[in-house]
């Protein structure tokens, strides 16, 4: 009695010690699954917001913008006619309320990180809205494409999300050192960033 007491424990702790390891390798195998596949959850999707530029500040600035966002990065392509040739600025400002005849109804630069301002991707800060200066030819079109990864369309990050802001362009050029302006002068084209 004693020897078959002894055959059924040993077979009992070898069945339960071969279910714990399929359970371990059940488990490893489910680890390494969602490591190497976190960006695969659902479809890739595709956002896409078009949007319009007025003239302001008794300009003839006009042109589009469409916004793109697939894979978290967010491309901004700008077509503009009607401006002075060579460099202005483009930013984007806090309140899409392109109302006043000189734009200033959308505020300051968007800046949802409270930084200072400056060249985008500078060391020492710049904000979000700080896309920097594009150039315009003797005919007056300009032509920017802009892609960044700190932006996003209508998601729930307020330090991302650009719905809600404006883009303007400005009659003069963003020195990038200037607080909290770049210096850009007066704002000739403006467009609310709306869905
Ligand atoms: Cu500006
Ligand atoms: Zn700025």
């Amino acid at each position: 009695m004693k020897t078959l007491k002894v055959i059924v424990l040993i077979i009992l702790a070898m069945s339960s010690s071969c279910k714990g390891e399929k359970k371990e390798e059940k488990n490893q195998q489910n680890d390494s699954h969602s490591e190497g596949s976190p960006q695969k959850k659902g479809e890739p999707e595709t956002k896409t917001l078009e949007i319009s530029l007025e003239p302001k500040s008794d300009s003839n600035a006009s042109g589009k913008i469409m916004f793109t966002e697939s894979m978290g990065l967010v491309t901004m392509i700008v077509k503009i006619n009607g401006l002075s040739e060579g460099k202005h600025a483009i930013h984007i400002h806090e309140n899409a309320d392109c109302s006043s005849p000189d734009g200033k109804s959308t505020g300051g630069h968007w800046n949802p990180t409270l930084e200072a301002h400056g060249k985008w991707g500078a060391k020492d800060g710049y904000h979000k809205g700080d896309i920097g200066n594009f150039k315009v030819d003797p005919n007056g079109n300009g032509n920017l494409t802009f892609a960044t990864n700190e932006w996003c369309i209508g998601c729930n990050d307020k330090k991302k999300n650009i719905v809600g802001k404006a883009v303007i362009v400005h009659q003069g050029v963003d020195d990038f050192t200037t607080q909290p302006t770049g210096a850009a002068g007066g704002r000739i084209s403006c467009g609310a960033i709306i869905q």
